[in-house]
């Protein structure tokens, strides 16, 4: 076995490095520094340690001569590093003395940190999951992202309604885990024209890019657990060079080289807050080039300065693109070897065709992203060039399998025809790739089924499924301390790097012994909970209730609505059924909606406002409560999974791909209410069918009901309860002297069609909460439910999931130092 500390650590020589830092960096002294300031000053003095691995391994020449993944995203939604990063170099205890020592407890300063979010949701977590996997098995990686300004806007209550701030992330004092790496920075051009040149006969194209930016990355060291292995997650970021693109200037491009000072400062300035829904904005393609053209020619830097032929590309580099976002890497590499390099088409398309793979992690229409051709072909007019040409090779591909098959053709084609044309980046990425994946089974099914079918036929072997997971690491050993105790007492410590262990775990199922000792730490972590809710909400929690759980971005089709209902019967209920008894719950939400999506901010403001009057209703006697938590993110994630008895996942079947919240939630011990929908399904096949209550339409029955014309005034009519529950949104219960504050979501339920199937799903929805109800007044059977959720969970750890990528799409080897 691996000693647990790995790094060269020197008590004494660590404590004059943060009090270095404290009055070199931060200009304070031990007398006079703030808590920020000696969280900072602890924070350089640890960065420099891993700096010094994260060196040492891109130098080393094993390494360089390994397989390596670059994981290319818009998104890493890393949370906080330093308890993190502690735990993988194998210090929390050492420094938690040696802060102590100064005076300084580490929890506090623990506490000091900002969560960077430089993610949305699911997928910017997903990357994040993934890289910590990566680093703790020792693959050779790098992950490529942006370094913005501003990550999600931080979110706040007024009235019950929804404001955003920006999110400086970084401080004025800069975040103490990045390292600028000036010497690595690249330029990318914009807009510009094509130029065509004679050489011997041939016509060789190159563009003349109207503006030029400078991408300066920052490296943030991704510590792998029991290792002293470092990879870098590389953010660029974009900076205008100065003084601006003076050739365009001199050539007369006077406008263009306008665009240098207007955009420059602003491509990396904010994250677009979208999840789940794309919007053709051009700033949000130049993000987008500006990832891939910078991430690119860092991946050639690399490959070159190790001594490797472009031929060997595909032998030594793999590029995944989650989702489509990086897709216009695909024709930007071949736009470097043709015009660049002088390569012959067909070459470059082989290596590029061998060295790309994509995950698709939507469904949803509305989701799939297109980009105009009009813009794409001022923005990057070469790029235009060359997609066309890609898509004339793949059409003869087309042709040659489905001969005069035309709609065969319009529907595969990359370019979708009509009055404005656009580029369809998924088509691009299934064309341009040698595996696609999706993110859980039953998605990959549907990817097959419904988005890809024809794509399938003609590529037979390409299409994989690699179920998503969640690394142990942050999401128990580090989030739910008191349970990974509990679980080391019994089994031994290794669970963290080899989740399949916990299996162990179930032969203390039906331990009384073990069964309180679980249930205890479940009461102390919602206990933790309840505290953070009564100093910053002033609410007080019950930690005898259940505590009932919803924690992702408020979406229609995650149906944090239909939840809504059930709360309004059980008020209805309540006040109207003199038998009707429940076991006291405690409903926790948090959810930021996107700025620009209407009814999902209606929805948070309906939530907030059932909130504040049934929670204050002194006649359901403190049966209910309802609190949703602002502002979530990573770190409030941490305190609230560890607590939760009861996981929502309550999708429409067939829309959520995957979901991670459901394995984190089942992981720390909580049951989940879910449908047939992404990784649910899995999870059910996992921890058996009597541990987890399913509820709702199936995937095949919710095509059925849309098929045969979806009514939801039917389930309206037919069920009181529903009827009762949707009719305490029309009055002023909620909203006194204002009827009809809280109509909109009454609105798109019954006039508005209710596209997601609410209506249909409410009655299996209720019955499954009285199956809940039922089973935890038995806590001794609840207990054992808790416990095979924790214990059979394990092939959710995303270790698994990389090790699926490495197995069936990568090929990579380990390199262990
Ligand atoms: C696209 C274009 C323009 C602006 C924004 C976007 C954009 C940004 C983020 C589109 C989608 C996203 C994020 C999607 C996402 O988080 N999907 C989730 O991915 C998880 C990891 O695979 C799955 O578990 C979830 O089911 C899926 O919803």
């Amino acid at each position: 076995m691996k000693p647990t500390q790995q790094i060269q650590f020197d008590k004494a020589s660590f404590q004059t490095s943060v009090k270095k830092h404290l009055s070199s960096t931060y200009a304070t002294t031990i007398e006079k520094a703030s808590s920020r300031a000696w969280y900072l000053a602890m924070g350089r003095a640890l960065a420099e340690l891993t700096t010094f691995d994260l060196l040492e391994t891109e130098q080393d020449e094993r390494i360089r001569n390994a397989k390596s993944v670059n994981y290319l995203s818009l998104e890493f939604l890393i949370g906080r590093l330093t308890g993190n990063n502690l735990i993988s170099i194998g210090l929390y205890e050492e420094v938690t003395q040696a802060m102590g020592e100064l005076g300084q407890s580490l929890t506090d300063l623990l506490e000091e940190e900002r969560d960077p979010s430089l993610g949305n949701g699911g997928l910017g977590r997903l990357a994040a999951c993934f890289m910590d996997s990566l680093a703790a098995q020792e693959f050779p990686t790098v992950g490529y992202g942006l370094h913005y300004e501003y990550g999600l806007f931080k979110q706040s209550f007024e009235q019950g309604h929804q404001k955003e701030a920006p999110d400086a992330w970084c401080g004025v004092e800069g975040y103490p885990w990045e390292i600028a790496r000036p010497d690595l920075a690249q330029e990318i051009g914009f807009y510009g024209h094509v130029e065509v040149v004679q050489d011997n006969g041939r016509e060789l194209r190159r563009w003349v890019p109207g503006m030029v930016v400078k991408a300066m990355p920052w490296d943030i060291p991704i510590v792998g657990y029991q290792s002293n292995t470092v990879y870098p997650l590389r953010l660029w970021e974009c900076q205008a060079i100065a003084p601006f693109s003076l050739e365009s200037f001199n050539n007369g491009n006077y406008f263009e080289a306008q665009h240098a000072l207007i955009d420059a400062g602003n491509i990396t300035k904010v994250l677009y807050p979208n999840d789940n829904h794309e919007k053709g904005k051009t700033l949000r393609l130049m993000q987008q080039y500006f990832h891939s053209a910078a991430s690119v020619r860092d991946i050639l830097r690399r490959h070159e300065e190790a001594g490797h032929t472009l031929a060997s590309l595909p032998k030594y580099e793999t590029i995944q693109l989650n989702d489509t976002h990086p897709t216009i890497a695909i024709p930007e590499l071949m736009r470097i070897f043709v015009d660049e390099k002088g390569m012959g088409w067909d070459e470059a398309w082989v290596i590029c065709s061998k060295t790309f793979a994509y995950t698709n992690h939507t469904l949803l229409p509305e989701a799939l992203e297109t980009w105009s051709e009009s813009l794409i072909q001022r923005l990057l007019p070469r790029h235009m060039e060359i997609i066309y040409q890609i898509n004339h090779l793949f059409l003869k591909e087309v042709r040659a399998k489905w001969p005069g098959d035309v709609s065969k053709q319009r529907k595969l084609s990359i370019i979708q025809e009509g009055f404005h044309r656009m580029v369809r980046m998924a088509n691009l990425c299934v064309v341009g790739s040698y595996a696609v994946n999706g993110v859980a089974a039953l998605h990959s099914d549907l990817v097959k089924r419904d988005l890809f079918p024809e794509f399938h036929e003609l590529y037979p072997t390409r299409l994989h499924n690699v179920t998503n997971g969640v690394t142990p690491r942050r999401w128990l050993k580090f989030c739910n301390p008191g349970l990974s105790q509990l679980i080391t007492d019994k089994i031994g410590k290794q669970w963290a790097a080899d989740l399949d262990q916990l299996e162990a775990i179930s032969q203390f199922a039906d331990d009384t012994e073990f069964q309180q000792q679980f249930m205890a730490v479940k009461k102390a972590n919602k206990q933790r909970l309840a505290d953070w809710v009564q100093d910053n909400m002033n609410i007080e929690l019950d930690t005898n209730a259940i505590f009932d759980v919803q924690i992702k971005r408020l979406h229609e089709y995650k149906r944090q609505h239909l939840n809504m209902l059930h709360i309004l019967s059980l008020y209805h209920r309540l006040l109207n059924d003199a038998d009707f008894d429940m076991v006291p719950r405690v409903f926790i939400f948090a959810a930021k909606a996107a700025p620009g999506y209407h009814l999902a901010k209606e929805i948070i403001y309906a939530i907030n406002k059932i909130a504040e009057k049934v929670n204050n209703d002194p006649r359901i006697n403190n049966k209910l409560k309802v609190v949703f938590l602002p502002d979530y993110r990573v770190s409030m994630a941490e305190i609230i999974i560890p607590a939760a008895d009861v996981s929502e996942q309550i999708s429409t079947a067939g829309k959520e791909a995957s979901g991670t919240g459901n394995m984190k939630m089942a992981l720390n011990g909580a049951l989940t209410i879910g449908t047939m929908d992404g990784a649910n399904v899995e999870i059910r096949e996992e921890v058996g069918d009597e541990n987890i209550y399913i509820f709702g339409l199936e995937v095949d029955e919710v095509e059925r009901l849309h098929a045969s014309g979806y009514n939801p005034y039917l389930y309206y009519n037919a069920d009181p309860l529903l009827k009762a529950s949707l009719e305490l949104l029309v009055g002023d219960e909620f909203t006194p002297g204002e009827v009809g504050k809280l109509r909109s979501t009454y609105d798109s339920l019954l006039d508005g069609g209710d596209p997601y199937l609410v209506l249909a799903d409410f009655a299996a929805y209720v019955e499954a909460h009285e199956a809940i109800d039922a089973q935890y007044r038995d806590q001794q059977g609840w207990a054992k439910k808790a416990i095979l959720n924790t214990a059979l969970v394990g092939k959710f750890s995303s270790d698994r999931s990389i090790r699926d990528y490495v197995n069936n799409i990568w090929q990579l080897e380990s390199v262990k130092r």
